[in-house]
């Protein structure tokens, strides 16, 4: 018992003195389970974060536009993978993940769970979500956990190039005729308060924050990264002529932030429960390319079964060979 103790009580001294923790150092076992659900969790959004984009692909209005959104796509693909290589470092398997998803067990971010209805909801994605993950996701390049903070370093770094895809469509059609501008304010309407949904529940109402603080996997709380958030981006909205649709927002000199109406926790809560306009689609994507890629995995093992078997064992060959 005192063992223990002492092993959690150096534990926090390391963390707290921002030395990293590796996969083979010891850690409390409700930091690694944390972790895992916080990394599956953040890998699952990036794989299920794919599917509201592709749906444009095949749609988007030029060439140009079409190459920029297949390779932003093509990126998230590899965030997840990244992440879910973190997440196995910790004890988990890619396999234990996958059937969590499918299974409904773990959640993957609220806002995947919205239908993107015009080209204009391309731009919204990339400027707000893209937007709102890279202020979440710049604190995370400092985690405690060194596998997660590296793979963030990268995947921050692309993220940006995300927002700035997503703003700039918003700002074409915003200079574009009356009903382009229009378009771009309605996805803008659409997508403004699952926005910052994403940032998770209120402080007084996150059952995780204060023990991820305390290990120094969150460095930021949920309403911290909210309001850096939102001060950020209503100048962006005022420089392209767009208007968040929030009558409650205003600057507060006080503060030295922008106030903000009431969240709908109600809608986010049951879109976390399962309950949200995409839900059921986006799970049942997921199980449809699952089941598909079932041969893949089949003859990726068989390959690497029979690459095994062809291997020299090293402790049968002699140096003078
Ligand atoms: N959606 O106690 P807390 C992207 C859950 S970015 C669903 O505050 P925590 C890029 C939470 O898990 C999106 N569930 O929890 C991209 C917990 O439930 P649990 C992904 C949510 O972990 C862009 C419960 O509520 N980013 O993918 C949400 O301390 C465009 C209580 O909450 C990340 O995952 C939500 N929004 O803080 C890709 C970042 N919020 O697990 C494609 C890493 C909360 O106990 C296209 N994750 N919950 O059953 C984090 O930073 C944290 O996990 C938070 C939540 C901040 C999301």
């Amino acid at each position: 018992m005192g063992e223990t103790h002492s092993l959690e009580d150096r534990f926090q001294a390391f963390v707290e003195a921002e030395n990293k923790v590796e996969p083979k150092h010891w850690m409390p076992d409700g930091y690694r389970k944390t972790l895992v659900r916080q990394i599956s969790q953040h890998a699952h959004s990036e794989v299920v974060g794919m599917l509201p984009e592709a749906n444009w692909i095949s749609r988007a209005p030029s060439l140009r536009a079409k190459l920029i959104l297949l390779a932003k796509v093509q990126d998230e693909a590899g965030h997840g993978l990244y992440l879910y290589s973190a997440a196995e470092t910790l004890g988990t398997s890619r396999d234990q993940m996958i059937d969590d998803l499918l299974s409904g067990k773990a959640k993957y971010s609220s806002i995947f769970n919205y239908p993107t209805l015009t080209w204009a909801d391309m731009g919204a994605i990339g400027w707000l979500v893209d937007g709102a993950a890279i202020a979440n996701q710049v604190m995370l390049c400092r985690t405690s956990y060194g596998p997660y903070s590296r793979a963030m370093v990268r995947i921050c770094k692309e993220e940006s190039f995300h927002q700035r895809q997503g703003y700039e469509i918003m700002m074409t059609l915003a200079k574009g005729t009356k009903e382009q501008k229009a378009m771009a304010q309605d996805a803008l309407n659409r997508w403004w308060w699952p926005s910052i949904m994403m940032f998770g529940p209120s402080d007084d109402n996150s059952p995780n924050s204060a023990q991820s603080m305390k290990w120094r996997i969150k460095r930021k709380s949920n309403d911290e990264l909210r309001q850096e958030f939102i001060d950020k981006t209503v100048a962006q909205a005022e420089f392209i002529g767009l208007t968040l649709p929030d009558p409650d927002l205003k600057w507060n000199a006080e503060t030295g932030h922008y106030d903000f109406g009431e969240i709908d926790w109600t809608e986010f809560f049951e879109v976390i429960a399962g309950n949200g306009p995409c839900n059921a689609e986006r799970l049942a994507a997921r199980q449809k390319a699952h089941d598909e890629g079932a041969w893949v995995r089949d003859a990726a093992t068989a390959y690497a079964v029979k690459q095994a078997a062809r291997k020299p064992n090293p402790s049968t060959q002699t140096h003078a060979a």
